[in-house]
């Protein structure tokens, strides 16, 4: 698969990267990353599709893209696991489909697709992609493209401290680290914070609670984010803020949006919970994963299954 990347890519003119909505390092840092190691390498256009996303914008911009565009192109989509998550509904119009991923398969939408679940972010799968194929046909890559996928590395690992990280994670940064990019400036921007999101987590965390069998619950409320002027997407930092206190298995962080249904965010130290993110329209990672609950009578039935699988886990 990895070869059929690089031929497919070859053959095409027009060439367009999605990635999923609400973009991690990862996915920024694996669209524009491959963008520009496929336009620094051929000379072509490629495009970025999908909103753009202030907080990441250091990373890359996004472009406007015609319709008629997308009927042409070859279109690449990055760590996205579900058709539903794919930033940018126009690439159903795609005159190829090339899936890139590096999470347990949920939809099998694209023909041609290599993924696989041992690598710890599609970055990572990116640099892999270059050493093993890419640099065999004297292609470059360059300090800006070290930079968008170190971000994406460094996104998904947890700064290098999750256990996805493994040998291959430290032999693509030793490449990327054989360039030049400003590793201490990316990293100033990657984990800035305003003064307004670290006022609302020292709220959440005066209130925080642990439950016997081990379980965290943080609830932010629409109030909260306004009171502190939060969007829901900088809330995700709260996340990480208990991921250290002893006792902890696993916690989920419950974000209101506007129409009073939650974003859940599952997080655990061992205890699979991506089998209940995809009982609840979500799906992840067994460590980490995402869901949604409609209601407050669906966010108590989350608590309540999370507490069984952690009861179960310590048994
Ligand atoms: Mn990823």
């Amino acid at each position: 698969m990895k070869q059929k990347l690089f031929d497919t890519i070859s053959a095409f003119e027009q060439i367009i990267i999605c990635r999923h909505e609400r973009p991690d390092p990862d996915a920024i840092g694996s669209q524009a990353g491959l963008a520009r190691l496929i336009e620094i390498n051929t000379g072509k256009k490629v495009q970025l599709a999908g909103e753009e996303e202030p907080s990441l914008s250091f990373l890359s911009e996004m472009d406007k893209i015609d319709d008629k565009a997308f009927s042409e192109a070859l279109v690449i989509v990055c760590d996205t696991a579900n058709t539903g998550r794919i930033d940018d509904e126009r690439y159903k119009n795609a005159r190829e489909l090339f899936k890139i991923d590096h999470h347990p398969v949920v939809d099998d939408y694209a023909s041609l697709a290599w993924v696989d679940p041992t690598f710890s972010s599609t970055s990572e799968m990116i640099v892999h992609w270059y050493e093993t194929v890419a640099s065999a046909h004297d292609w470059k890559l360059d300090g800006e493209c070290a930079r968008l996928l170190y971000a994406g590395i460094v996104g998904d690992t947890g700064r290098f401290s999750h256990p996805n990280t493994s040998a291959c994670t430290f032999k693509a940064v030793q490449l990327l680290f054989e360039r030049e990019f400003d590793v201490r400036r990316l990293f100033n921007e990657m984990y800035k914070k305003p003064l307004s999101l670290l006022r609302l987590e020292g709220e959440v965390l005066s209130d925080f609670t642990l439950s016997e069998n081990g379980v965290g619950v943080i609830v932010l409320s629409q109030e909260q984010l306004r009171k502190y002027q939060v969007s829901v997407n900088e809330s995700s930092a709260i996340v990480h803020s208990v991921a250290n206190v002893e006792g902890i298995m696993a916690w989920v962080t419950f974000v209101e949006l506007e129409d009073k249904t939650y974003r859940v965010r599952l997080r655990s130290k061992g205890p699979v919970v991506n089998e209940l993110a995809g009982r609840f329209q979500g799906g992840g990672h067994p460590l980490a994963a995402g869901a949604t609950a409609e209601n407050d009578q669906e966010r108590a039935q989350v608590v309540e299954q999370l507490e069984e699988i952690c009861k179960a886990y310590r048994a």
